[in-house]
Order: structure tokens, then sequence, then C-alpha cells
């Protein structure tokens, strides 16, 4: 309980959770200790059941199968990271899906924002770009689904047979490094599903053989994941320019009928704002000012992104929400949705609403959401709340302070935009120049969730502050963003306050050229899949300065992740050649062997290893010295 009071987050709307008899992710998380050090370590196995099996040293040595703790551990982060991708891969299946249905005249609802984007696919894809653009749209969404159906490459190894997706956004030096080690996947769906049979009792016993499919389950997330899902929705619902708005739990409104969009995939939260600009004189009837719409999570990165709606908190928050008694109903889609929050609505007059048909919660109102039937479900969902709204009870209720401004909607697209205001012709180039001379020391990407594990740390807050002053930029995704905004490091001020002095310089320059004091010194580049716009981004740093991705002086890090997607998205950097920090440190001790091709070497391999560090500043000396030993590999000063 002590944890509690300690927390850093939101602290009032905590100490009112105790008053309202409101148990929260924090309180679980002391209820659950100890934790399990077979779990942390990776040493238990329960994929058969003469199990569950334990690995102890000296006691019992092997699982009753006689799987060896290297197998064992081997085959749980294969399972880990599969899952994980599986997510990524659904999310982009429903976005082609729906691009398919658009191209088809099957829904109304949507249309294409971007069709220059669509267009440089179909041709990049070796399809008709020019034309009517439903047809183009058609075209690309089946080379898009071939990713999920093909079946030639399967079985015998063919030629050229891997996914598209794979083949218009990957590197030629990397997809030849991939194809040296016979990872580069054939059909997402087949490639996970191939990982839970390998995995399976009395399937494969060989360590290294089992990692080799988890770094191909880093390139079906990457690609059949991560980079598909974010080009579709970027054709769909826009590609994302800087925009500014406000972030944290602030965002609430008193006078408003307050909807939080919970989750993770766009098509429903982008109907949910559409309909309550539509709707909005409905809440002035009932004596509100209006509607204010909210995201939280990976839905409020996209939402703010593409948008520019507030964003209210990352996935350590969505239930201190509730907690201000200013809900009147949170619409979730999928991932991240602690199944506490009908618990906590249940206490509150807030309203719970599940929208996906494998994304049930007992007690929460279900309503179908799909593209074909998207208004009427964004405006039952609405009436839903503005049902609420007269329910509040004035004694429940507190108004959040906590709120920051934040710039964000930096997509790949963003970048060369604001480059390009000072080399119209080679928008890279200034980017790369102030790499070469030193200026910007390297370039970190922070991801991931927020982890209670962590708690008074602040991670996220506390490394990226400790790079920038190191004169590295770092840009980022997911939850990160969240942390990073609500600290106030995405704003052109954070640059003078935090930024080394060699980076304040550049990110002065480029913010000038854009009409803006400085670029801020954390970039805000999307939620979890966008994780593909630093993928493409280091792409596109490495061809311009010919050299391999592994060779550049940058690195990962997720500092609290919590999800099986993202250890995903840490193997997809890994087989792109970054080198990530993990922490907590990943379930993998409990095997020498395991621990050593992660840390040491996948090095040789790919060019890259999972780095590791308990706190920030020892996450930050582990990155700097990286990003140093890169730097001195190519000639660059340090
Ligand atoms: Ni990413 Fe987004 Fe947050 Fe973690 Fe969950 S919201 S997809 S998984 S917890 S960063
Ligand atoms: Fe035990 Fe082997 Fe079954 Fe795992 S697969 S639970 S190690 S017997």
């Amino acid at each position: 309980m002590t944890l509690v009071n300690e927390t850093y987050i939101n602290k009032e709307l905590i100490k009112k959770a105790k008053k309202d008899d409101v148990k929260l992710v924090f309180d679980r998380f002391e209820e659950q200790q100890p934790q399990c050090n077979f779990g942390l370590s990776g040493v238990c196995c329960k994929n058969c059941f003469q199990g569950p099996c334990r690995i102890m040293p000296g006691k019992s040595e092997k699982g009753i199968c006689g799987a060896n703790v290297d197998t064992i551990v081997a085959r749980n982060l294969l399972r880990t990271a599969a899952a994980g991708a599986t997510c990524h891969t659904d999310h982009a299946k429903k976005a082609v899906f729906a691009l398919l249905k658009i191209a088809e005249g099957k829904t109304k609802a949507y249309e294409i924002k971007d069709e220059a984007k669509l267009r440089r696919f179909a041709k990049a894809l070796g399809k008709k770009s020019t034309g009517p653009i439903k047809a183009v749209a058609k075209e690309v969404a089946l080379e898009a689904l071939e990713d999920f159906r093909r079946q030639q490459g399967i079985f015998h190894k063919t030629e050229g047979c891997y996914l598209n997706w794979l083949k218009v956004r990957a590197t030629k030096e990397r997809i030849e490094t991939w194809k040296k080690l016979g990872i580069l996947p054939v059909n997402s769906d087949s490639e996970t599903s191939h990982a839970l049979r390998q995995t399976t009792m009395g399937n494969d016993a060989d360590p290294i053989n089992i990692l080799r499919s988890t770094l191909k389950m880093g390139l079906v997330d990457g690609y059949g994941g991560l980079n598909l899902a974010t080009d579709i929705q970027d054709i769909i619902f826009g590609t994302p320019y800087l925009t500014k708005s406000e972030s944290n739990l602030g965002v609430l409104k008193e006078d408003y009928v307050n909807i939080i969009v919970h989750g993770h995939v766009p098509p429903l939260s982008e109907k949910v704002v559409e309909w309550a600009k539509k709707l909005n004189n409905e809440a002035k009837k009932i004596g509100a000012k209006g509607i204010n719409v909210v995201g939280m999570c990976c839905t409020g990165n996209e939402l703010l992104m593409r948008r520019g709606i507030p964003f209210a908190g990352h996935v350590l928050q969505q239930e201190l929400a509730i907690v201000t008694g200013l809900v009147d109903a949170t619409v979730v889609d999928l991932q991240c949705i602690y199944p506490s929050l009908q618990d906590i609505t249940s206490c509150y007059h807030t309203k719970l609403i599940t929208t996906i048909d494998f994304v049930k919660i007992p007690g929460a109102l279900h309503i179908k959401f799909d593209i074909e039937h998207a208004d009427e479900a964004a405006k039952q969902i609405i009436d839903v709340a503005l049902k609420a709204y007269p329910k509040r009870k004035k004694s429940k209720i507190y108004v959040p302070k906590e709120k920051t401004t934040v710039y964000a909607g930096f997509s790949v697209e963003a970048i060369i935009a604001a480059l390009s205001k000072l080399n119209k012709k080679e928008p890279l180039k200034p980017l790369v120049d102030n790499i070469a001379n030193g200026n910007i020391l390297g370039v970190v990407g922070i991801v991931g969730c927020r982890n209670p594990k962590l708690r008074g740390l602040k991670f996220h807050e506390n490394l990226t502050k400790i790079l920038l002053k190191n004169n590295i930029l770092v840009v980022g995704t997911g939850c990160w963003a969240h942390a990073a905004a609500q600290e106030g490091l995405m704003t052109p001020e954070a640059t003078e306050k935090y930024a080394g002095p060699k980076l304040k310089a550049v990110l002065q320059a480029i913010g000038k050229a854009n009409g803006l004091p400085a670029l801020p010194p954390a970039l805000h580049m999307g939620s979890c899949v966008d994780n593909g716009r630093i993928g493409t981004l280091l792409g596109a740093i490495a061809d311009y300065m010919k050299v391999p991705i592994h060779k550049l002086p940058v690195a990962g890090s997720a500092p609290e992740y919590v999800t099986e997607k993202a250890v995903a998205i840490g193997t997809y950097f890994l087989t792109l050649g970054v080198a990530v920090h993990l922490n907590p440190v990943p379930p993998v001790t409990g095997s020498e062997l395991v621990t050593k091709v992660l840390t040491e070497d996948l090095e040789k391999i790919t060019g890259s290893k999972v780095l590791l560090g308990a706190t920030p500043q020892a996450a930050a000396d582990v990155i700097i010295a990286h990003i140093k030993k890169k730097r001195r590999e190519l000639g660059l000063k340090v």
C-alpha cells in the first residue's frame, strides 16, 4: 500500500480511489508480491499436461519430457513473440479489409484520405498506380492480403516468396541478411501458427533453431504487422503532420460530456470523433457545453497524430480516468484494455462499452462495431454517453489539474517535410550531416508501455532526459509518448530546457525554418504500430549514408515494457540491426545459452543485441556507450 502513495501518476486521483474504495493496478500489483522467480527467469513450462515443470539447477535439471532449460526458455520466448506479432498482424489485417471494403464500395463510412501514398504503394508493388483511386485501392489491398494467404514457399523454399510488405519496406541489405539467415516470412498467419506447433511438447528442442524462428517473428511483426498497419491506416485516415494539442487527465472537462476512446485500431475512434461533432448540439440540450472526446493508450496516440485530439493517458491511467467521476463513457476496441475497467466503472456512473467480438468484458455494454455499420455504432455509442451524463454524481467528481502542451504528428513524411525547409533537394542531408559531425551524437527510439513494477523510477522520463542532455535525439511511440508529453518533453521549450547544447542548436535551426522556436527534442512518432515509422526513418538514413542500419549510431529502448507485443517489436528492431535496451530484464536469465545469444552473439548475426540496464542512468550509460562504439567504427568523432 505504501507504493500507492509513493507513485508519481496523478497523485490526487490515487488518493481519491482509496477514498472511493476502488482497487487500482498498483494495489493488485502489491497483492501479487512476491512474484514467482521461475516465471521471472523463464524456466517454467506449461506446454503439456505432464507439467507444469520448472527447472531447478542441481535438483530438477530437465522437464518431465526431457526438455532442458535452454529449450524451455527459448520456447517461451518464441511463444511470447508470436503472440505479440499476431496482435499487430490482426491489426494490420483489419486495416487491409477496411481498404478492400472501401475499394469495393461496401462501406460509405470511410474514404481514402492519402491518395498519393496509395498510388506510391501501388507503384512499389508493381501494380497500376494511375486511374480511378478505388481500382488502385483494390489492387493494393489484394497484394497486402497475399501476405496472409500465400502458400507457395511454405513447405519448399521458393525464390521471392515472402511478404510483399517486407519487399517494399525493408532495405536491400537487410533482405539479403535475412535471406541468408533463412528467416524471410512467407505468410504472417502461417508463420505465427508455426511458432505454436514448433514449441509444443515433443517438437523442436534445439534452442538455436527456436531462436531463429523468434527472429522471424520480429519480421512478421515488423512488416506483416507494424508497417502494413501504419501504411494502410495512413492511406485511409491520412498521414500525420505536425500538430499541437494537450496531454494528461486534465483534458477531461467538467462541463462537457466526456467520452474516452481506448484501444488501438482507429476505425472506431475516428467515427466517434466524427459523430461527436455532428451530435454536439444534443449535449447542449441536456445542459452540457458539448461533447469532449479524448484518447487513451495507442488510440490516444492515433487520434493525436492525425486529428490533434487531446490524449488523456497511458496504460496505467485508464483506471484513474474513470475515478475522476467525469467520464460518461469509455469505449474500447482491443489490446491493453484492463478487465478491471468494469469493476471500476460500476463504482461510478460511467458506461463501459466494448465493440470487438473477441474483446468482451462481463457486465460491459457490447455494441458491435464493424466497417459496414460504423456510423450506426458510433451514433449509438454517443447516445449511451449522452444518457449517462445526467447521472453523474457531484460528490464523486474530481477534476484533475494535470495538463501539458504537446507537439506531435512526426510521421517520416512530416520529419522530411520539416527538414526540407533547410534543404529542399536533399532533406535528409541536414540531419545526416549533424549526425556525422557529432552535433547529434545519435538517435534513440524509446517505445513501449508503462510497467507498475518500475513505479517511482520514472524510467521513460528520466532516460529521455539523460539522453537529450548527451545530445542524443529521442524519437518514440506508444505509452512512452504519453509519459514524455506529460513530463513536458514534447515542446519547443523542452529543447531549451533539456537538450545538450549541440543538439539544441540543431533543433533550433530546424524549428526556426518551420516557424517554431525549436523542434521538440522528443519526437512523437505515433502509436506502437507506428514503430514501423522508426524503422522506415532508419532505413532512409542508412540508405542516404550508404551504410547498413546496424552500423548507424542508433539504439532502441523499451524501458518499461509490459506486453507480448512489446517483445515482438523489440525483436523487429533486433532484426533491423538496432541494439535494444529492455527492462524489466526479459525472462531468459534461466538459460545461460539464450542470455548469451541475445546479449552477445546476436551482434555477429544481425548486428544488434539486447542491452540491459535496470535504472535510467544505467540504461543511458549502456546506450551511450553503444552509440559511441558505433560512431568510432564509422570513423566519426565521439
Ligand atoms: Ni504498446 Fe499501445 Fe501502451 Fe504498451 Fe499497450 S497501449 S500498443 S502495448 S501498454 S505501449
Ligand atoms: Fe514439462 Fe516437457 Fe510438458 Fe513442458 S513440455 S510441461 S517441460 S513435460
